[in-house]
């Protein structure tokens, strides 16, 4: 399986794993699960065959883990925008997580905060270079600074998956640490 294809597989499990389940007519069960071969027969019966060894090709090399395979069944650990609940339990957060994103959206974060957007959650990385990563999909990256550990002791709650993405319903933006020179306005750490 070359890594064209490897990426076609993957975009297309993401796009009706996450997004749009009904574009192919099959349903995700309340935890975001569904059975492989309705996926498979599924994606046939629109056009985009693949086999189950290039399903599990693809669950494996994927480099940030996107899928979870449970015997015969297949979900997104994560990115939803359809209503799944993951059922992770909460868990304590390091003191700092980061924020990736672009300075056009400084203005608004700066006044708003972190919202989840078209996710069920904002999504937060443990390091900075994660962070960047996240941001580089949009532009030059510029990576925030989430004071993680004081939103625990005011009573946020976290939760990381499996690939270790942190989730958390949204992040005030007094929570949020700039760095000057990014954009979007005078920095004013809270
Ligand atoms: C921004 C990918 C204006 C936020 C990545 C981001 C990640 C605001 C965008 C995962 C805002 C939402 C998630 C506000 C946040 N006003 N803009 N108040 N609050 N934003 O894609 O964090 O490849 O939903 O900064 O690697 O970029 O899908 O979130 O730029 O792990 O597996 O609104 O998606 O993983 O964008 O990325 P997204 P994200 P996958």
């Amino acid at each position: 399986m070359d890594n064209g294809r490897t990426v076609r597989v993957s975009k297309y499990l993401s796009k009706h794993l996450r997004h749009e389940p009904e574009r192919i007519g099959i349903r995700l069960d309340e935890a975001g699960w569904v059975r492989i071969d309705e996926l498979l027969a599924a994606a046939a019966a629109h056009g985009f065959p693949f086999t189950r060894a290039e399903l599990d090709h693809v669950v494996e090399a994927n480099e940030k883990r996107r899928f979870a395979v449970d015997g015969e069944r297949i979900r997104a650990r994560q990115g939803h925008s359809v209503p799944v609940d993951l059922a992770l339990p909460p868990a304590e957060p390091p003191p700092y997580l980061y924020h990736g994103t672009v300075a056009r959206f400084l203005p608004a974060i700066r006044a708003e905060g972190l919202r989840p957007m078209n996710r069920h959650h904002v999504h937060l990385s443990p390091d900075r270079e994660t962070a960047a990563r996240v941001g580089a999909r949009r532009g030059r990256p510029v990576v925030l600074a989430v004071d993680s550990g004081a939103m625990r002791a005011a009573g946020h709650v976290f939760h990381v998956t499996e690939n270790g993405v942190w989730l958390t319903d949204a992040v005030p933006a007094r929570y949020l640490r700039f760095r000057s020179g990014d954009g979007g306005g005078a920095a004013t750490p809270a």
